[in-house]
């Protein structure tokens, strides 16, 4: 990768309203449509050649994932991020993380600029995100996330639906009172040898190993986060007491906590999700050191627009990924997409995109249609 100076830098950010195709319940409440951060990096180097890179930011319109909220993120943006990558001399995808260290937190809302000077350094590279970060595979197989249901029946007629349109992994969420029995309920329907998964969102107390035991009886996958995000202790008593795999998610907020969790046995398997642990670049740093310590790992979603499904298909390319990841079809959550060639299965699988940067083409008008907030900073003057 060459590096430049971009003389001049400027960021559009945009939110969008998008509409879910059916609502969307975890244990910490029920979506129903999101609204989304995009940021657009507009670069101009030393010879005037412009160049563009998007991001997504991966915040939910409340707190309840994760600390982070839009709102949030774009505040933390606007007042306190872009400031200093403005005002940093060098800038490359590789120094946004080192600039913007001081600032504590907010790894959604810097995820999200790192994306899109990525993209844009790797469009003007001619290179895709696939290779940049070390794709190993040019697809990979396909999980679907599927909420709480109000039924049995309900969940079972979604799962069926999910089962029938080629998804290789099916990943139900659960919560105190909706778990042992939907998920015997699921496996009769699916059979022994589908891969099947839960993931609690933080729902349970440590005194629930006993009860959390129940689900060893059905051959899964793993169990995702089911304590509080900080609770590493209490995971690693539940992995002890639990024959199913324990695997973190929320907890896991960068390389340094994945390789404690992992010492201390709290993390038998990592969820990575790149906007979680402040990008992809720590996202790799992820996946490599759970590759040299044996620990299976596999890339999480957070119902991401093309633009964010296209990135998380690149990684999920990856030698590490052993495991199925939520990276689902576009129309798993949305009618339209706002990139011309949205993420589809085919076969179950999903093919990594290859062309420079994130691959994808954004659909203008329909970008333009769904948009509810543009506001564009820029450098106040050129940098020379
Ligand atoms: O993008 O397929 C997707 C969603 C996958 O379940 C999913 N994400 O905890 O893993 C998780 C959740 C976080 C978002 S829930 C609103
Ligand atoms: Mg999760």
């Amino acid at each position: 990768m060459t590096s430049a100076s971009w003389s001049r830098r400027q960021v559009e950010l945009r939110r969008i309203a998008l509409p879910l195709v059916s609502p969307f319940r975890t244990s910490f409440g029920s979506q129903t449509d999101r609204d989304i951060l995009l940021v657009r990096a507009e670069m101009v180097d030393e010879k005037g050649e412009r160049t563009e890179g998007w991001g997504e930011c991966v915040a939910l319109s409340e707190p309840s994932y994760s600390p982070e909220y839009v709102d949030g993120a774009q505040h933390v943006i606007v007042h306190h991020l872009l400031p200093r990558l403005f005002d940093a001399g060098h800038l490359d995808p590789a120094t946004v993380a080192p600039i913007l260290a001081k600032m504590h937190g907010h790894p959604m809302a810097k995820g999200a600029l790192e994306m899109a000077i990525l993209d844009a350094r790797l469009r003007a590279d001619d290179r895709s995100f696939a290779q940049h970060l070390g794709a190993s595979r040019t697809q990979i197989p396909s999980g679907v996330s599927v909420g709480i249901h109000d039924s049995i029946d309900d969940l079972l007629a979604a799962v069926q639906g999910y089962v029938d349109d080629g998804y290789v992994r099916i990943k139900l969420k659960i919560e105190p009172g909706a778990d042992i029995d939907q998920v015997a309920a699921v496996r009769t329907l699916i059979g022994p040898d589908k891969p099947l998964q839960v993931d609690a969102n933080t729902a349970y107390e440590r005194t629930d190993g006993e009860h959390l035991r129940r689900l060893d009886d059905f051959d899964l996958l793993l169990i995702e986060q089911p304590l509080a995000e900080e609770d590493i202790l209490g995971h690693a008593r539940l992995a002890a007491e639990v024959e199913t795999p324990i695997c973190l998610d929320e907890s896991l907020v960068s390389a340094a906590t994945t390789a404690d969790a992992i010492d201390l046995g709290a993390c038998e398997i990592a969820n990575i999700k790149p906007g979680r642990v402040g990008g992809y670049l720590e996202a790799v740093r992820i996946h490599d050191l759970c590759l040299d310590r044996g620990i299976p790992v596999w890339c999480g979603g957070m119902l991401e627009t093309g633009i964010g499904r296209a990135a998380n298909a690149a990684l999920a390319a990856l030698p590490g990924f052993t495991l199925p990841g939520d990276i689902s079809a576009s129309t798993r959550f949305y009618a339209r997409d706002i990139v011309t060639d949205p993420i589809t299965i085919v076969d179950g699988h999903v093919t990594v995109p290859t062309s420079p940067g994130l691959g994808f083409e954004i659909d203008h008008a329909f970008l333009d249609e769904v948009t509810t907030h543009t506001e564009l900073h820029s450098t106040p003057h050129d940098r020379r």
